[in-house]
């Protein structure tokens, strides 16, 4: 398993949970020092820095690239791949295609969250899982002709009212033949939507690409109620040997944030 940390460049998302922010280079010194393997990027689109500058900064601290967010399609420009119009539809594969490319380039995979939207009285349920589906084949065989998967997130149920459990989640790539796209297991959604985490995660683990990792509160490891002893058991033990990524609030700080997520993962998954 490897650790890694969430660095935001959307300075106009401040609040969110994302532990690092803003600067790139200082960003990648940092993720470096406190002892993390890899840097997951949320970005306004398919870019970091300068051209050349992401490419030097992994070679530079010896990380690599964990993911890339695709979050600010739906943030930033309204795109959702449910939308009702057919138009923000064709937009949203459009810009998960690019963001597709430019992780796949650096060897990451895209991660689809809020951009899967909600279905909603225009859209009716049964249209909105059509149209997910529909996009996820389209967009997990792109990601597979870059040589890597695409992720699709589960969250609670304040954010979709698609899948808001990773088993639902399972059970759906499983029953609609959905090839080249895996699972994120977010601990802070699994947490308000799962009735054993653990148990979930085995259930969906041939799936399992990702994980975010936050406490109860969307803090980082360590500052809430979430029992991650069994949690980490679990991976251990299945095998698990993806990235456990810090998706959590820069609580204090995000400097002591960082700090106390290595310790929670050197805790939880270094010591045996
Ligand atoms: C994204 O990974 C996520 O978990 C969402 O809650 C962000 O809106
Ligand atoms: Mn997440």
């Amino acid at each position: 398993m490897k650790s890694c940390i969430t660095l935001s460049l959307v300075p106009s998302l401040r609040g969110g949970p994302w532990v690092l922010w803003d600067d790139l280079p200082e960003g990648f010194r940092k993720a470096s020092e406190f002892g993390f393997d890899s840097v997951e990027l949320f970005t306004d689109g398919p870019n970091a820095g300068h051209p050349g500058q992401l490419k030097s900064l992994l070679n530079e601290f010896d990380l690599s690239l964990g993911a890339v967010g695709t979050g600010a399609g739906k943030v930033l420009h309204g795109l959702t791949l449910t939308s009702s119009e057919k138009s923000i539809r064709k937009k949203a594969k459009a810009f998960i295609s690019e963001m597709i490319q430019f992780g796949a380039e650096f060897g990451a995979p895209a991660i689809i969250c809020s951009m899967q939207g909600n279905w909603s009285s225009e859209n009716p349920r049964i249209d909105a899982i059509d149209q997910l589906s529909e996009a996820l084949i389209e967009l997990g065989e792109e990601a597979n002709k870059n040589d890597t998967f695409l992720i699709y997130e589960p969250l609670n149920r304040y954010e979709t009212n698609l899948f808001n459990r990773c088993t639902d989640a399972a059970d759906f790539l499983r029953n609609g033949n959905i090839s080249g796209v895996r699972l994120l297991a977010d601990l802070f959604h699994m947490n308000i939507e799962e009735e054993n985490i653990s148990e979930s995660i085995r259930y969906c683990f041939d799936f399992l690409g990702h994980v975010h990792f936050a406490d109860s509160n969307r803090r980082p490891v360590g500052n809430g109620h979430l029992d991650i002893q069994p949690i980490a058991k679990t991976l251990t033990e299945l095998g698990y040997e993806g990235f456990i990524s810090a998706e959590a609030f820069d609580w204090p700080t995000p400097d002591q944030a960082a700090i106390q997520t290595i310790k929670s993962f050197n805790r939880f998954f270094r010591s045996s």
